[in-house]
């Protein structure tokens, strides 16, 4: 069965994929939505079902232990014996069985595993239908009106239940005038969509505008006023009427020009628990982020760090915040960059519920045109491997959506693996990234070759260290255009308003975030981390550029250069992208025609765009520095 009807690419889960279900004498016992939704899946599948007897049996009664959402399959006499303690778990059985799963106990990591849409209703006059979205258009809006393509919003639910999701934010987190009435009299588009990710097991979130109250008549929206309280509160209360199992509410709020608390001069605490008051009589919870900072900064300043921000704002709040609030930090100090430190205010807020937010629409990272499998930097930020461990902190995990209604889901057809590699971290944090590649290989590509494997493997495992090759030197960031931040320009961002610097002069490059000499971010962290980052012969030579401002000649851990390192990664990282565009001409005749030829034409832009990465950084850091590249490549 493929995952959605022609024209869309059936790409995942097709028919193949069913193989260890097809053809196999299945009974389900139990009732209710979910039970249905397995039960439909079972028949589509090819199973038989029956009464009494079968080959795999799916029923209800599991040890309570495994909560909502786990179970256990027992293998014995040939049989695959399936237990949950509740409907949710079956679901996600059907899904682990799929990927052959071996016999034991399976439970999720955190609770919520949720993606986050940045879809407007209208279109947006800068950022389009959805903001940074590159896979087409919004699967819920076009052009102001709902699609109601509600056969493809059952699709694209399948699609995440499949990965192990189980919460959905619909709109964008920037909310315009028109996405206000997504909670008053447009509801009954969110009831509709709710719908269908209800099947499966997943609730829906909207964002919300801090100013809501006034866009519907209220002089003011402050927290603290009563007229306000009870406003959210009749407005959640209509909310649940319509959508009992509406998730919540998500809220951007004082950050880059969004309404918030500060207005009233009251604090993020008192915002979210305003939202969190009207959201806890019916079960609901507010998203709080905490990306607050100054997007309005003197870049002569260079005391200011953005990097500091979020730390200074949430962590005299710890604590504060309402049960039903999470508070929702992006991983790095900064904005989504291919290579960023674990932001510290997720190892420094013991008393509050907190989400991680990861960005698997690649805004920085080669907005789905390059090849960027993202799974190894969001394992290595979950078990800690440069910084303290967002696994065991983190209380749930959020990625910002790479859908579309793209034919192949996400534009560039292999980056679904990247959506995939969100449910499955989030559900297991100690998950392999090259385990997870073989698993959507398998899902995918059922039947695949072990040389379809192995080409898979060669142009994705890599792909994110090559992508930080050809871009991003040491930790340096933002050297990209500024705006729509496709390609490189490396001073696009350096004298501007955003906080978003690299201090490049002719001596060195780097900003030092030192306690000794800078702006003091590294004693925001715990120790060793403080000290580690704090030292420039200690810190990892992955960020020493994010901690430090350092001369070209200072020598690195891996023995080389500051100057040196950025012209031999660039060559370097340039250089793999053709030889991923090689290997991937090596298997045109083992994946379906359409989708070999879009990654064929994606590998050309990619190899085009690294070259010119590669050409301006290396021109710029030559120009500035004046030290000539030690084997005499040609730099311009
Ligand atoms: C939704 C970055 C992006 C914005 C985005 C913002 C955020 O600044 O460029 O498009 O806005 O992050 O996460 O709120």
């Amino acid at each position: 069965m493929p995952i959605v009807d022609e024209p869309v690419h059936p790409a995942w889960l097709p028919p193949g994929a069913w193989r260890p279900i097809t053809g196999r004498r299945v009974r389900v016992t139990g009732e209710g939505l979910l039970v249905r939704t397995v039960l439909a899946e079972l028949r589509a599948a090819g199973a038989t079902l029956v009464e009494t007897d079968g080959d795999v049996e799916f029923g209800l009664g599991g040890d309570p232990a495994l909560d909502g959402e786990g179970f256990e399959i027992v293998r014995r006499d040939g049989r695959t014996l399936i237990r949950a303690a509740a409907p949710h778990g079956l679901l996600h059985s059907l899904f682990h069985l799929l990927r052959e799963a071996p016999a034991g106990r399976y439970r999720p990591a955190v609770d919520r595993r949720m993606v986050d849409h940045w879809d407007n209703v209208d279109v947006h006059p800068v950022m389009g239908q959805v903001e940074r979205g590159y896979a087409g258009g919004s699967l819920f809006w076009r052009a102001g009106e709902p699609r109601r393509d509600l056969p493809r919003v059952a699709a694209y639910a399948r699609l995440l239940a499949a990965c192990g999701v189980n919460a959905v934010a619909l709109n964008n987190v920037n909310v315009h005038a028109t996405e206000t009435r997504l909670l008053t009299d447009r509801l009954a588009e969110v009831a509709e969509l709710a719908a269908e990710f209800r099947r499966y097991g997943i609730r829906v979130h909207l964002s919300v505008s801090f100013a809501a109250p006034v866009h519907h008549g209220l002089p003011g929206a402050d927290p603290l006023d009563d007229r306000v309280v009870a406003w959210w509160a009749e407005a959640t209360r209509a909310v649940y009427e319509m959508i009992p199992d509406f998730g919540g509410y998500l809220v951007k709020a004082d950050s880059e020009g969004q309404p918030g608390p500060f207005t009233y001069g009251r604090s993020h605490a008192d915002g979210a628990n305003l939202l969190a008051g009207a959201l806890a009589p019916h079960g609901g919870v507010v998203h709080w982020r905490a990306f607050v900072y100054n997007h309005r900064q003197d870049w002569r300043d260079r005391s200011v760090d953005r990097a500091r921000a979020a730390y200074d704002h949430f962590t005299p709040l710890d604590g504060a915040f309402r049960d039903n609030v999470v508070v929702q930090v992006k991983h790095g100090p900064m904005d989504f960059q291919a290579r960023e430190p674990v932001a510290p205010l997720i190892a420094a807020m013991p008393a509050t519920r907190l989400a991680v937010e990861v960005q698997a629409t690649q805004e920085y990272t080669g907005q789905q045109r390059h090849l960027c499998y993202l799974a190894p930097m969001w394992s290595s930020l979950l078990r800690g491997t440069d910084g303290p461990a967002i696994a065991g902190v983190a209380a749930e995990m959020v990625a910002v959506a790479n859908t579309g209604d793209d034919p192949f889901w996400t534009g560039h057809p292999l980056a679904q693996a990247n959506l995939y590699a969100f449910g499955r971290l989030a559900w297991d944090h100690t998950l392999d990234p090259v385990t997870i590649l073989d698993e959507w290989t398998g899902l995918t590509f059922p039947g695949a070759s072990p040389a379809l494997r192995a080409t898979l493997h060669a142009v994705m495992d890599g792909s994110w260290q090559t992508y930080e090759r050809y871009t991003a030197p040491l930790g340096v960031g933002f050297m990209v255009r500024p705006g729509h931040h496709y390609g490189p320009d490396v001073d696009g961002y350096e004298y501007t308003p955003w906080g978003t610097y690299h201090h490049a002069d002719r001596d060195g490059v780097g900003v030092d975030r030192t306690v000794a000499t800078g702006t003091g971010f590294t004693g925001q962290y715990p120790q060793p981390w403080a000290s580690i980052y704090e030292s420039a012969a200690d810190c990892p030579d992955e960020l020493a550029l994010f901690f430090h401002h350092l001369p070209y000649g200072h020598v690195l851990r891996d023995g080389r250069t500051v100057i040196q390192h950025i012209y031999d990664t660039h060559f370097a990282g340039a250089a793999e992208t053709a030889e991923m565009r090689r290997r991937w001409q090596t298997i045109s005749d083992e994946v379906p025609t359409e989708l070999f030829r879009r990654v064929a034409g994606l590998l050309n832009e990619q190899v085009r765009s690294a070259e010119e990465w590669r050409d301006q950084i290396n021109a710029y850091f030559l120009r500035k520095s004046g030290v000539p590249d030690e084997h005499g490549r040609p730099i311009y």
